[in-house]
C-alpha cells in the first residue's frame, strides 16, 4: 500500500526508533534529523513519515503532506538563522538519490555555489 512502512527501508526504521538518528523536530506527520555525512554546517533531512519513494510520487499521492515536509524544512532554516540555503529533493538516481524515501535535504551555514554540478 502507498504510504505504508518499508522493511527495506532505512529511513522508515528511523522513523520507527530502530535506527538511532539526530532528530531536530518532529510532528505527527515529519521528522527531520541531521544527515550522517553533512555538507554544510547545517544538513538537515525532512522527511515525511509516510513511506513514499521520492518528491514526486509523495506529491501526487498526498500534497498536503508534501507541503509538511516542504513547511518543516522551511522551519529548520528559520530554527539555524540561515539567510542563504538550499532546499533539495533529489528524485531518481540520475540525480544522486540514494534512499529511496522522499526527503528534503535542508543546506546552509555556507556559501553554496550554482548550478550544483
Ligand atoms: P540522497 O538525496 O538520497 O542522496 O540523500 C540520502 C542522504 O541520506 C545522504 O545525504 C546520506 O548522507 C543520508 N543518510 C543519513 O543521514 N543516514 C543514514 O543512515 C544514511 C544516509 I544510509
Amino acid at each position: 500500500m502507498p504510504g505504508e512502512p518499508q522493511d527495506d527501508c532505512l529511513f522508515c526504521k528511523i522513523v520507527a526508533g530502530h535506527i538511532p538518528a539526530t532528530i531536530v523536530r518532529e510532528t505527527d506527520t515529519t521528522v527531520a534529523f541531521r544527515d550522517i555525512n553533512p555538507q554544510a554546517p547545517t544538513h538537515v533531512l525532512v522527511i515525511p513519515k509516510a513511506h513514499y519513494e521520492n518528491a514526486a510520487t509523495l506529491a501526487a499521492a498526498e500534497p498536503a503532506l508534501a507541503a509538511d515536509v516542504l513547511g518543516e524544512a522551511q522551519s529548520v532554516a528559520d530554527e539555524d538563522k540561515l539567510e542563504s540555503y538550499r532546499i533539495v529533493f533529489n528524485t531518481g538516481a540520475g540525480a544522486g538519490q540514494t534512499v529511496f524515501h522522499a526527503h528534503a535535504h535542508v543546506l546552509g551555514g555556507r556559501g553554496l555555489q550554482w548550478p550544483p554540478g
